[in-house]
């Protein structure tokens, strides 16, 4: 509400999308050039480091030598921790990332819903920032059987541990598996200063809507995120679900093609020109690792010249074989 006396000024001007990209230099180079928001390691081995911005993300890479991806805006930074909950900060674009161990939160449910309120109440700090876009790296992602599945438990964390976190629209997500300490819980996202605009999949049903056979609580995420200067789109986890059924069970090629005219669809819904771009960084999530030179073969011909990450994953539907996420430059 505006006060008496206080002037709203112009509507401020949206600010520019911070640059993501791979880069192969060592985690410390990355860390001391100018506007390094984070810089992410992928794998167990990946060495930590007291830098808040240097996240160890548990997903192995399925390539000969593991890039850093990179997160950089043209503003200083500040960076810092509070609890567990790590941050940095800079020209209008905030990261901050938090590990649980689920133990300490009596599993999957209480771990997820102890991060969401935690995240939440960060947030709260930095009314102007809205939430985005996040990532949620969850092990033994597919342990369970229906509702006890450990990616459903972690739904019904989610949700109430959010509470109205989300009440202006769900950020876009990816929801990964991986192969780490099974009890650990990675959730980490990128805030900016204003609204982004949310984009729906014509050839989806929005996850959020999800009938009841996939679980008590449907998930709650956008299919992406337009960012608020409309200068890129952040692209949730995308797999081969059309309508809200998986296709192709069992046909890992088949499921990647549907991807690739899933990820159109949402261009398209987007208002951007079809086709991905040198500067669009992407990930692909393969189950197998045996699937990988597969996946890979098929990318290089379909999107060539794309840099895209090849991690080893689970998808949170046991059937699905591959999930792609990324970027896409307006
Ligand atoms: C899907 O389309 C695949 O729970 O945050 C993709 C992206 C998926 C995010 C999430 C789940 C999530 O339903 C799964």
């Amino acid at each position: 509400m505006i006060q008496a006396g206080e002037n709203p000024g112009p509507a401020a001007t949206p600010v520019p999308a911070p640059y993501i990209c791979y880069r192969q230099q060592s985690a410390a180079e990355l860390l001391a050039e100018p506007g390094t928001l984070a810089v992410f390691d992928f794998g167990h081995a990946a060495a930590g480091s007291a830098d808040p911005r240097h996240l160890q993300v548990p997903l192995e890479t399925l390539e000969g030598t593991a890039p850093h991806e990179v997160w950089r805006v043209t503003a200083p930074i500040t960076h810092g921790r509070v609890g567990a909950l790590r941050w940095s900060q800079g020209g209008g674009w905030l990261f901050a990332a938090l590990e649980l161990d689920e133990r300490e939160y009596g599993g999957p449910a209480g771990a997820a819903q102890a991060a969401y309120a935690a995240l939440h109440a960060f947030m709260r700090r930095y009314p102007a920032f809205r939430v985005l876009r996040i990532w949620n790296y969850q092990g033994a992602i597919n342990e369970g059987d229906g509702d006890a599945e450990r990616y459903r438990r972690f739904c019904d964390g989610r949700a109430a541990g959010s509470g109205n976190f989300f009440a202006a629209g769900y950020p876009a997500a990816t929801a990964i598996g991986h192969h780490a300490a099974r009890d650990r819980l990675q959730v980490y996202l990128l805030a900016g200063i204003g609204a982004g605009t949310a984009v729906e999949n014509p050839r989806q049903v929005s996850a959020w809507r999800y009938p009841r056979e996939y679980g008590r609580t449907a998930p709650g995420f956008a299919r992406a995120m337009l960012l608020p200067a409309r200068d890129a789109l952040a692209i949730s986890g995308t797999a081969a679900v059309v309508g809200h059924a998986s296709a192709h069970v069992g046909d890992v090629a088949a499921q990647l093609r549907e991807i690739l005219t899933n990820l159109e669809a949402l261009l398209g819904q987007a208002g951007l020109p079809t086709g991905f771009d040198t500067t669009a960084p992407l990930k692909a999530y393969v189950r197998h690792a045996a699937d990988a030179e597969c996946v890979r073969a098929i990318l290089a011909e379909r999107l060539p010249g794309v840099p895209v990450l090849l991690l080893h994953g689970d998808i949170c539907r046991r059937e699905l074989l591959v999930e792609l996420d990324g970027w896409r430059y307006a």
